[in-house]
């Protein structure tokens, strides 16, 4: 007889096996560098505004076989959407929806005897579920992060079916929850891949400078497999630097590598060396730099240089196509432009975004601050909300962890102080920290507020302790009013540390001129006298080590209703929805090229 106790153990672990299958697994490192085959393109689709599909099996893509059968249903000839690419700009009728839509293709591929296959998405906003061959074989949460699943034992060499079923509905416990200033773009809104592998392959490397040694490369490689005894050989062939290792019982190996000859990189040069690794099946090969990123008492160190973060912002937003942002062009696109204004740092706002954008960032010399969607409104009260924050926080650092031109984890923007939303936001940066100490972490928060008896601006959330370096969104000017010239407003704000304007700015619709000192003008005048006030507080804040104004492009965001100004757009951009360049653009401009 089984016991009652022993029952149930096989039974929760029986049912962890089978949620276990659905649930996709973290991204083996660098997808990109890896053998992939395509499946972008046009893929059929299917609107399912009431969330039948699912119950009618639609996945199972059916076709009538005798005179008696019929189906509700096809993929064939109808709706044709591409991929990547979010589905709201494909289409008018598309432009606000958010609910699910099917998306379905054929594909045939090579399987090889010894090797395994796995099935990539970019990211897929805001929720999946992912079947082949009429079978669920993943799920999957968080709109901007990647994720992958094994299909070896799935795929066929001809003619598979692939079903991606796709939510974009906004909910309390989502990440961003109910109201968010951009566009809730829904789709495979970034690259599918196909990705080969050796059955035993590389599954992961961290390779970085040591957080304060400047001649010394720190290396984590992993295998797929926990195969002990395996030789691991890594080379930086540029240094001259090649070592051979055997794997440990968890198929790992640990090392470093010390020269003296390393040209560490940096956004004036943003050198990247070519790394080697190679198991006994398996070979891989990625561009990585290395540079030390610190923090001493106030100031930020690069390379053992204080610097000045002359940031901006945008979000993965192509503002002439009213779309996401998705492919290479794109991201030269949007980093050109932030290129053009002197900026050495991006924010990436407000969520990780493509990797074109990352990688491109990087070779341009761009240091970036990456951050997940804790973004106002959030249910810090619930433990569902938080895991699913921890996860989406692993994925992004697993993602871009060899990024040397990544500089800070963003763990939130603009929350209110309680001891949930503190729990919370420790546990992202314990999970931050326990994948990667190289890096300096940070969070965006909006409680300056300016003391009358002192005149003086203070913060009041007590959490800002608890990171590297602080930063403040102030929307001096524009959300409120000035309460002292400018020229008197002094901080005292997070002294001791760093600290970043992350954000400020004021809306102003191109081509208006108006008075200069009129809010109510949008005009591009009034933006232009709101940065040079802002400008000239900032020299009144003594800790004060970077800016990013808010933000580089025009952007749509549902809940900007004046119907002149905005029209559904964010006007705060300094570059407008048709890329020209507003008045304050050229202050800004003027500011960067000064510091
Ligand atoms: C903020 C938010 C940003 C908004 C911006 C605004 O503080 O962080 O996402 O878009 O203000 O324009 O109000």
């Amino acid at each position: 007889m089984i016991k009652l106790s022993n029952l149930y153990l096989i039974l929760s672990l029986f049912f962890s096996l089978i949620t276990f299958k659905v649930v996709a697994q973290q991204n083996m490192t660098n997808v990109y560098g890896r053998r992939v085959q395509s499946l972008n393109g046009k893929w059929d689709a299917i609107v399912d505004l009431y969330d039948q599909g699912r119950k009618n099996k639609i996945y199972l893509n059916k076709k009538p076989e005798s005179k008696t059968d019929f189906y509700e249903y096809s993929f064939e000839n109808g709706l044709r959407l591409n991929v990547p690419s979010d589905w709201n700009s494909q289409l008018p009728e598309l432009k606000y929806y958010e609910g699910t839509i099917w998306y379905g293709r054929k594909f045939d591929t090579v399987k090889e005897s010894n090797g395994r296959l796995f099935l990539y998405f970019g990211a897929v906003s805001y929720r999946c579920r992912i079947y082949l061959n009429g079978e669920e074989i993943a799920q999957h949460q968080g709109g901007f992060t990647p994720f992958q699943v094994e299909i070896t034992d799935v795929v066929k060499e001809k003619d598979n079916f692939l079903a991606v079923e796709v939510n974009n509905t906004r909910q309390v416990d989502a990440i961003p929850a109910m109201a968010f200033d951009w566009w809730n773009y829904g789709g495979i809104t970034r690259d599918v891949f196909l990705v080969s592998t050796p059955k035993v392959f590389i599954d992961d490397y961290f390779i970085q400078l040591d957080k304060t040694e400047a001649d010394k490369i720190n290396v984590h490689v992993k295998l797929s497999d926990k195969l002990a005894n395996s030789s691991i050989t890594i080379e930086i062939p540029e240094l001259q630097l090649t070592q051979t290792l055997k794997t440990d019982a968890q198929g790992e190996v640990k090392t470093s590598f010390t020269s003296r000859e390393i040209k560490r990189w940096s956004p004036a040069a943003p050198k990247l060396y070519t790394v080697k690794i190679l198991s006994q099946e398996d070979q891989i090969e990625e561009e990585i730099g290395f540079r030390n990123i610190g923090v001493k008492g106030e100031d930020i160190f690069l390379n053992g240089q204080p610097i000045f973060l002359k940031s901006i912002s945008f979000h993965e937003e192509i503002p002439q196509r009213r779309g996401r942002a998705f492919s290479q062009s794109d991201a030269v696109m949007l980093l050109s432009e932030a290129k053009a204004l002197g900026c050495n740092m991006i924010r990436l706002a407000h969520y990780p975004q493509n990797e074109y954008i990352v990688r491109t960032a990087e070779k341009m010399g761009f240091l970036l601050w990456e951050e997940i969607s804790i973004w106002q409104g959030i249910d810090f009260e619930n433990d569902s909300t938080k895991e699913k924050a921890g996860k989406m926080m692993r994925e992004m650092v697993s993602r871009d962890k060899n990024r040397c031109a990544l500089t800070f984890w963003g763990v939130a923007n603009e929350t209110q102080p309680s001891e949930s939303r503190n729990n919370f936001i420790r546990h992202l940066i314990t999970t931050c920290k326990s994948m990667d100490t190289t890096r300096l972490v940070t969070a965006a928060f909006d409680l300056v507020r300016f003391q009358k008896e002192k005149q003086v601006f203070v913060m009041d959330d007590s959490f800002v302790n608890e990171l590297d370096v602080v930063a403040v969104n102030k929307y001096m000017g524009w959300y409120h009013p000035w309460p002292i010239t400018p020229d008197k407003a002094r901080w005292e704000v997070a002294r001791g540390k760093p600290l970043i304007i992350s954000e400020f700015g004021a809306e102003a619709l191109y081509g208006n001129t108006g008075d200069a000192d009129v809010v109510s003008s949008w005009s591009e005048d009034y933006q232009a006298t709101l940065y040079k006030n802002n400008l000239e507080m900032f020299k009144h804040i003594p800790n004060l080590r970077g800016t990013s104004p808010w933000v580089l492009f025009d952007f749509r965001s549902p809940f900007r209703f004046h119907p002149i100004n905005q029209d559904g757009w964010n006007r705060k951009g300094l570059v407008s929805d048709q890329g020209y360049r507003k008045k304050a653009w050229f202050l800004m401009k003027e500011y960067y090229d000064n510091k």
